[in-house]
């Protein structure tokens, strides 16, 4: 079974990834593990932090030669900001240094997670609620995206919303919106709205205030009949969202059609079966986002989430100072003005993880030519319905 856990704070010496279940007899460049990196640390509205950092794996286990062994995947990402946080962020000095922070972030994990762990400075909470986080998610994804892609399955994301500028993306050809968009500073495959959205972020900037907006991520090529119907907790579509919501500042996640099904006719809530010799059974529509009853059904998986604005704000709103007890001004740490370029990243990241566990479920994860056996089976076997 493919797991994976995370370790790090924003500022400590390094973040942390180990990755359990990938097959065996995979071959992993970590360049396409760093070019993942690369790509999350991209996009209009990011803050200082990215400028320092140039986010890069080491991997410590799990592979030889560049091929996976099948024992656990340890992987580190050094944080090159430590070296500016040594005594701060130190693990083992006994001399307490710093300020304490003292008037929580509105929005952040501050106050909840300070009165939950008994600390005396949300810095201890905030360290490890931080999205830098993300980076290992997004380590952790592409190592699944390497699995998938032995499948033929590709997973991509562009930017849909910022603040209440929307693009339209509905004269696009399929091609160009994934071109456009990793060519695009703000991830946005819409030329006229990115530069909208981007002078929104230069007002948000201006005003020391934040942006959030909303982000697609699509996978193509998912065999029929990935996740289960049979239980709660192996539907697929509630293991991608837990996936997702847990991705910082993300407030909602839609499959398909998502809210707007509510307005809707059960006659044009779903996608007709239609069958010919070559297609196989097919639909003309993917009002669904390509699962049904907790299964996926050959479509794309189309997902949008919503990402809010970031809770650290130059102009910072008001809070109350925890020593005195007294209206203040919450902390101004730094932060980005907008992260929903990355977002859409981190979100493939997260897509990619929960879909390669479900095939490795389906199809088994101790040696990726056994995997491929079985999924060639599994074809024949759906051919002959
Ligand atoms: C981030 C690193 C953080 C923030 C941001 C994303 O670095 P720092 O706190 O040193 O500036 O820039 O984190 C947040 C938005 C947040 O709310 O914590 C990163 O690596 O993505």
């Amino acid at each position: 079974m493919i797991r994976f856990t995370t370790a790090g704070e924003s500022h400590g010496e390094s973040l942390v990834v180990v990755v359990e279940g990938i097959p065996a007899g995979l071959i992993i460049d970590v360049k396409e593990i760093n070019v993942e990196l690369a790509r999350r640390q991209r996009g209009y509205g990011r803050g200082e932090r990215m400028n320092i950092e140039t986010d890069t794996a080491k991997i410590l286990s799990g592979m030889r030669h560049q091929r996976t062994i099948g024992s656990p995947i340890a992987i580190t990402i050094a944080n090159k900001d430590f070296k500016n946080w040594t005594d701060v962020m130190s693990p083992s000095s006994s001399a307490s240094c710093g300020k304490a922070l003292l008037r929580p972030r509105p929005g952040h994990a501050d106050l909840a997670g300070l009165m939950k762990y008994g600390v005396n400075d949300f810095r201890d909470i905030l360290e490890r609620a931080s999205a830098r986080e993300t980076a290992s998610r997004v380590v952790a994804g592409a190592i699944c995206k390497v699995v998938l892609k032995e499948f033929g399955i590709k997973i991509m994301s562009y930017t849909l919303q910022i603040g209440n500028i929307k693009a339209d993306i509905s004269s696009i050809k399929e091609n160009k919106i994934w071109q456009d968009s990793e060519k695009s500073d703000i991830r946005c495959p819409d030329k006229l709205t990115s530069k909208k959205m981007m002078e929104l972020i230069d007002e948000a900037r201006t005003k020391g205030d934040t942006l959030g907006g909303k982000i697609v991520v699509i996978a193509k090529n998912i065999p029929v009949g990935l996740g289960s119907h049979t239980q709660w907790d192996l539907k697929l579509d509630g293991r991608l969202a837990q996936s997702l919501i847990s991705i910082q500042a993300f407030k909602s996640v839609e499959f398909g059609a998502g809210t707007k099904l509510a307005e809707l006719f059960g006659s044009m809530s779903h996608d007709e079966i239609f069958y010919n010799k070559t297609k196989g059974f097919y639909r003309k529509t993917n009002r669904a986002g390509g699962i049904e009853g907790g299964m996926s059904n050959g479509e794309s998986i189309v997902i949008t989430c919503t990402m809010k604005a970031i809770p650290s704000l130059v102009n910072s709103l008001h809070s109350v100072n925890l020593a005195t007890k007294k209206m203040a001004k919450a902390e101004a740490v730094r932060s980005d003005v907008c992260a929903v370029p990355a977002a859409g990243v981190v979100a493939e990241a997260a897509v990619a993880i929960e879909l390669a566990k479900a095939l490795t479920e389906k199809f088994g994860s101790d040696c990726i030519n056994d995997m491929k056996n079985n999924v060639n089976s599994y074809k024949e076997r759906l051919k002959a319905i």
